[in-house]
């Protein structure tokens, strides 16, 4: 089905009218470089066996998005920033470092809602069209398309970098099988900068490739069942959900953009430097109760009490330790008892 004329510019009127900054059109081809780009890093384990990206079912539909949408011609690729006040906060060492894309409520259903939108306002200028909408979650390669719709590079952080707003974007898409005509790629690249592999606190990151078995923000968020070797631990700091260093100091980061429109409420600052003796004692209830509509629930109690107890131990603080150390008397919990004994509070 092709889209009638003037389709492609006003969809892109409308995205940005309701607080998109980012929008562009691609074919769902996957170029053979990336799809061995992908499968080599899944073979060198830097994906630190994460299951859903090594499930073959969905390594296909990664590769081949007619998986997911039959008869899709077109991607259409949204970005929106989530660079605000909060990002690149400096967070005192007894206190909590949050990511700042975690201090709001959740993108996915905020991006998504945002979507059905624009998928509404496509309905109204073409009848019988096929879609589907993702954010993040499905086997879609959301970086490199969004590189292909001329969004933004791949910054050698592995983020999709837009130079005008940076790379503290979200990315979403809707699969069509209206065929517009894709928008070229921007030519542009990081040259000689390596300010964020220099910046990572555990050395995960090397040009364009990152080592999920090193990297904070894997660890605090999706290893949910692991206790960390003390070494490794030892790096993360007072991070206890996500870490941002190699995207504070990128320097298409540093410009400011606007974004409360979009999302429709403002940050969560009350969540910005919890005090790490205030989340000790939190019990599962406070915990779902306290951060029941950003991302940070989705890594669940017990994970973020584990990397509670690696921040205390990095923050060195006496009295810190001595409720830890108390806590560690009273936990039931396989992980932290695990994590009690590998930190030596128990
Ligand atoms: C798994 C995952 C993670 C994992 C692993 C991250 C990673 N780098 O792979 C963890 C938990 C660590 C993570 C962390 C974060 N994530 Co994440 N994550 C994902 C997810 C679900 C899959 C990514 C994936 O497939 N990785 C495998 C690697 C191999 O693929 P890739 O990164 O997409 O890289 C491909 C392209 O870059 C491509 N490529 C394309 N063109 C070119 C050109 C050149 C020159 C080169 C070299 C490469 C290249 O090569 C690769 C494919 O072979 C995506 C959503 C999705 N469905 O894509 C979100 C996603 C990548 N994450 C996102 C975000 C925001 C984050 C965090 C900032 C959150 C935080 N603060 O903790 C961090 C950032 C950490 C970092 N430096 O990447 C955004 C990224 C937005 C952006 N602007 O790039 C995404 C797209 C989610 C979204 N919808 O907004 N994430
Ligand atoms: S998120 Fe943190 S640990 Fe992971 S690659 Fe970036 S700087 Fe390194
Ligand atoms: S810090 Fe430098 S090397 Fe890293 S992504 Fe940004 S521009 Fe590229």
């Amino acid at each position: 089905m092709r889209a009638p004329l003037n389709l492609k510019s006003s969809i892109k009127e409308f995205s940005y009218s309701i607080g998109f900054h980012l929008v562009g059109f691609t074919d769902p081809q996957v170029e053979e470089k990336i799809k061995e780009r992908y499968l080599r890093w899944i073979r060198e384990n830097k994906h630190a066996g994460l299951w859903y990206l090594e499930d073959k079912q969905r390594i296909r539909a990664r590769f081949n998005p007619a998986y997911l949408l039959e008869d899709v011609k077109s991607i259409i690729v949204f970005g929106v920033s989530y660079k605000d006040h909060l990002f690149g906060m400096h967070v005192k060492k007894k206190r909590a470092f949050i990511s700042s894309y975690a201090l709001r409520r959740d993108y996915h259903k905020v991006i998504k809602k945002k979507l059905r939108e624009v998928k509404r306002f496509i309905n109204n200028n073409v009848k019988d069209a096929k879609f589907r909408i993702f954010v993040d979650t499905a086997p879609v390669l959301e970086r490199y398309f969004a590189y292909k719709a001329g969004l933004g590079f791949i910054g050698k952080n592995n983020f999709l970098i837009n130079p005008q707003i940076g790379g503290a974007v979200f990315l979403g898409e809707i699969f069509t099988n209206i065929e517009f005509e894709p928008d070229i790629p921007l030519n542009r690249a990081c040259g000689e900068c390596k300010l964020c592999i220099q910046a990572c606190p555990t050395g995960a990151l090397s040009p364009y490739s990152i080592d999920l078995t090193r990297c904070i923000s894997y660890h605090t968020i999706e290893n949910k069942k692991e206790v960390i070797e003390p070494s490794l631990a030892r790096l993360f700091g007072n991070r206890i959900f996500g870490c941002d260093e190699c995207a504070i100091v990128c320097p298409y980061n540093k410009k400011t953009v606007t974004i409360e429109p979009f999302f429709g409420e403002g940050a969560r600052d009350d969540l910005a430097g919890i005090p790490l003796s205030e989340l000790i004692k939190m019990d599962e209830n406070q915990f779902n109760k306290k951060f029941s509509t950003t991302p940070v629930k989705r890594a669940g109690y017990y994970t973020i009490l584990r990397n509670v107890l690696i921040a205390i131990s990095n923050s060195n603080d006496p009295s810190l330790i001595e409720e830890a150390r108390f806590f560690c008397t009273r936990t039931q919990n396989p992980l932290l008892i695990g994590e009690c004994k590998a930190l030596g509070f128990s």
